[in-house]
């Protein structure tokens, strides 16, 4: 029986890999699931690292046209695949909460989220400026250069469908880059329908190609993506430890990466904050699709004069979520995405109960993919919720007393993409904002993420920014020129 949501998706329904402008009539087929109920979603073209060399060498062919294409005409692509995405907006959203399972509401924003991306870039795509340096002599001048890298690879998680893609797609080819994208396996479809949307926008064929596969074969295809080359750039959004084997991959090759890896978030609440916007912020950045966002808040440190009210209202609020499939109305939070996560969300509960956190809510044992959003107090740096991302709805409280003290917690991590604090003290925002070692810090703020601002991490949580104007950076060479004789 076909998926209900299948058959509201209509023509925007591929499953076929995109290779030079073509859809493969490809015979290996991998199987998408919805993660809510196992129930079969499509059957999707399975590429192997024969396949894949394939479509570098049809990359790298479309390169010089792309490349020397004008400015005007790559944004006005971009532009054109911009508005597709948003007139299509609901039909994305539909495969988003198919084959992710975050609730439908979630997915239309994660999809304006999306084409945010692409709008912005299309204008970036005209502000690729170069510099003129001063002289050293009068006899000559400098001059600076930004072209594009040449062919990128991209690899994407299942997390966010779409905009993980548009923030690694759109820079780069708003630079002039050729690119070949790898979609996690559990979510190629919503890959496959933008790929189809910028084919309608005037993509030229080879200039955008998007390589499916599943799980295994899919580390074929990084490996090539690697090694080859002809490949110069490659961006990944993921797990730590495949960031770390990608790295190691790509230095054979010296390969320019932009790696978005794992984050701990801390979420630090001081006893000045306006503890109902605190409260509000929680929520919205830790139980967002369901925990599983790389700046997620993991680790809430509450200083001890709010704790208790903290704690108490955040289970309270945490409490009336509603756990459901994502197309049922009013669902505020869906599955997790496989029986992999479900059991990480469970080790990590285990082991803090073990170890003497207190529990206030949820805990209970899942339904299949559905775990309860669940809040635990009296944690500390021995568990495994302070000290690895959980990428669940699990929010784990600790308590400090003085600013030295919840800096010592919150840099107590390698990872360091996101942090958030709430205070009214205007000179602590400012010492707290230079000593959290992280990329971005939301200050009485949970929601930090747009288009025009820069998104990345540093320490273990990888190097390279998405968004904003220097996301461009990730895409070009400098070339600096010399010339004499004048
Ligand atoms: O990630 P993987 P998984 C974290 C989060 C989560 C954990 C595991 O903590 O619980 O990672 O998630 C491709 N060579 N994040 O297992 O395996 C894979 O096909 C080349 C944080 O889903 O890293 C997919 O396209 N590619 C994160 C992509 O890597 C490989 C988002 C991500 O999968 C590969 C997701 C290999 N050897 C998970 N192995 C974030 N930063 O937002 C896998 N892939």
């Amino acid at each position: 029986m076909t998926h209900p949501a299948i058959a509201r998706v209509g023509a925007l329904l591929k499953t076929s890999a995109l290779v030079g402008g073509h859809w493969l009539a490809h015979a290996t087929r991998f199987e998408v699931r919805d993660p809510a109920n196992g129930q079969l979603l499509a059957e999707v073209s399975n590429l192997d690292a024969h396949e894949a060399d394939r479509a570098i060498n049809i990359a790298a062919n479309a390169l010089p046209v792309w490349r020397n294409s004008t400015a005007n005409e790559r944004s006005a692509i971009l532009r054109r695949w911009y508005e597709l995405i948003l007139e299509h907006r609901e039909t994305l959203a539909v495969l988003i909460t198919a084959e992710q399972g975050k609730p439908l509401a979630e997915a239309r924003g994660e999809v304006v989220y999306a084409a945010s991306f692409v709008e912005w870039f299309a204008e970036e795509a005209r502000r690729i400026y170069g510099d003129i340096i001063p002289s050293p002599s009068n006899d000559r001048r400098a001059l600076v250069l930004r072209q594009a890298i040449g062919v990128c690879a991209a690899i994407t998680p299942w997390n966010f469908p779409a905009a993980m893609l548009t923030r690694k797609i759109a820079p780069a080819l708003a630079a002039g880059c050729t690119i070949l994208l790898k979609p996690a396996e559990q979510t190629p479809l919503t890959a496959l329908a933008l790929a189809d949307l910028a084919m309608q926008a005037g993509m030229p064929a080879g200039v955008f190609n998007v390589l499916t596969a599943d799980g295994r074969n899919s580390v074929a295809i990084g490996k090539r993506l690697c090694e080859h080359p002809q490949v110069r750039h490659l961006s990944f959004t993921g797990s730590t430890e495949v960031g770390r084997l990608l790295m190691a991959q790509c230095a054979p090759t010296l390969k320019r990466m932009s790696l978005e890896l794992g984050g701990n978030a801390p979420f630090i609440v001081f006893d000045d904050a306006d503890i109902d916007a605190a409260v509000d912020g929680a929520l919205f950045a830790k139980y967002r699709n369901a925990g599983q966002t790389c700046v997620c808040a993991n680790r809430f440190i509450v200083q001890a004069g709010v704790h208790d009210e903290f704690v108490a209202r955040l289970a309270e609020r945490s409490a009336q979520i509603r756990v459901g499939h994502g197309f049922e109305e009013g669902v505020q939070q869906g599955p997790l995405i496989d029986d992999v996560a479900v059991a990480k969300f469970m080790h990590h509960l285990d082991d803090a109960r073990r170890k003497g956190a207190r529990l206030h809510v949820g805990g209970v044992a899942p339904k299949g993919r559905f775990v309860a959003p669940t809040v635990l107090s009296q944690v500390n740096t021995d568990m495994l919720v302070a000290r690895e991302e959980t990428f669940g709805p699990l929010s784990a409280v600790m308590k400090f007393s003085d600013e030295e003290e919840a800096i010592a917690l919150a840099n107590a991590s390698e990872s360091g993409l996101a942090a958030y604090f709430y205070t009214r003290d205007i000179s602590r925002v400012w010492r707290m904002a230079e000593a959290l070692e992280c990329g971005m810090v939301g200050i009485n703020t949970g929601a930090i993420s747009y288009a025009s601002m820069p998104f990345g991490g540093v320490k273990q949580s990888g190097f390279g920014r998405e968004g904003s104007r220097y996301g461009i950076d990730e895409y070009v060479d400098l070339k600096y020129l010399c010339m004499a004789g004048l």
